[in-house]
């Protein structure tokens, strides 16, 4: 376990774990925070060690949002030149997969920090919600785009024009989580489906990542040509011929990443 000023990090087997730990201000993210967490992030995906990652916070919340109390008294110039959303940027960036594992409060920029994660799963008490309208702004690093994708348009013109939170189970419902665990199961959840992701041929795994991830840039004949040659590209490694050789013999396959 190693201790930052804003954050927690350890490796639970052959996942990364990064932990918000700003308790008395609700985790809000403030630039610090982001920064930590993105350097974590980046470390974890440079380390051949390390498979998949799990971001989470503590039981009260995810994070409720960015910190309030640095933006409060920007001017329009400084929000346009924040290095802040950069840090999203940065998220989209890292190649192996990403989890939130959620309890208690997920709201505006901490529930678009979870929806540029790669899943969610969610402890029965969550609440998720962008209320930025109550600021008089809006969501700022992808919330209108993300949840739109996420929820459809009339959930998310709900919960951004008029701060409508969803509950765990509705955000399974809407497809905005893949789970709902009990709360104390909420980490030891994701970090085991993080394992078991981490456990498969980690080249085909970030491949298919950026798959699916091109559904949300580009139109469906593009995306399915960039996925046929993917696809394709994937006859190049020993890990193709080791999962159908495997099948074949009828045993386990052993990836190596090459
Ligand atoms: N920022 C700063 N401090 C926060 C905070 C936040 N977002 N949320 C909570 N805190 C602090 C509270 O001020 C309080 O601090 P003290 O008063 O004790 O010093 C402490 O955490 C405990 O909070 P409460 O006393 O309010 O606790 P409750 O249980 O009563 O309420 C709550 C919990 C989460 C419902 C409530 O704290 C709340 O409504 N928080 C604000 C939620 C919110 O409005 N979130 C959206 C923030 S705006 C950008 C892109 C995106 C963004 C910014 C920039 N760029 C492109 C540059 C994102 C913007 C946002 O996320």
């Amino acid at each position: 376990m190693s201790t930052l000023e804003n954050i927690l990090t350890r490796i639970d087997g052959r996942v990364g774990v990064v932990q918000i730990n700003r308790p008395k201000a609700m985790n809000a993210l403030n630039g610090p925070t982001m920064s930590e967490i993105m350097s974590a992030l980046e470390a974890f995906d440079a380390d051949p060690a390390v498979g998949a990652m799990v971001i989470t916070g503590d039981e009260r919340a995810f994070a409720a949002g960015a910190d309030i109390k640095q933006m409060a008294t920007a001017s329009v110039v400084e929000m346009m030149n924040s290095p802040f959303i950069g840090y999203w940027d940065r998220l989209r960036a890292i190649s192996k997969p990403v989890i939130a594992a959620v309890n208690g409060w997920c709201l505006g920029g901490g529930n678009e920090l979870a929806m540029a994660c790669d899943m969610i799963v969610a402890g029965e008490g969550a609440r998720f919600g962008q209320p930025e309208i109550n600021l008089g702004v809006i969501p700022g690093a992808g919330g209108t785009q993300r949840l739109t994708r996420a929820v459809g348009k009339t959930i998310a013109m709900e919960m951004i024009l008029n701060a409508r939170q969803l509950s765990a189970e509705e955000a399974l419902r809407y497809g905005l989580v893949n789970r709902v665990v009990p709360v104390e199961r909420c980490l030891g959840e994701a970090v085991r489906l993080a394992e078991e992701i981490a456990a498969r041929a980690p080249f085909a795994i970030r491949i298919a990542k950026e798959a699916v991830n091109a559904a949300f840039e580009t139109a469906l004949a593009e995306g399915v040509s960039l996925e046929r040659r993917l696809f394709s590209l994937l006859f190049s490694t020993e890990d193709q011929k080791e999962g159908m050789a495997a099948f074949i013999e009828k045993r386990k396959a052993e990836w190596k990443g090459k």
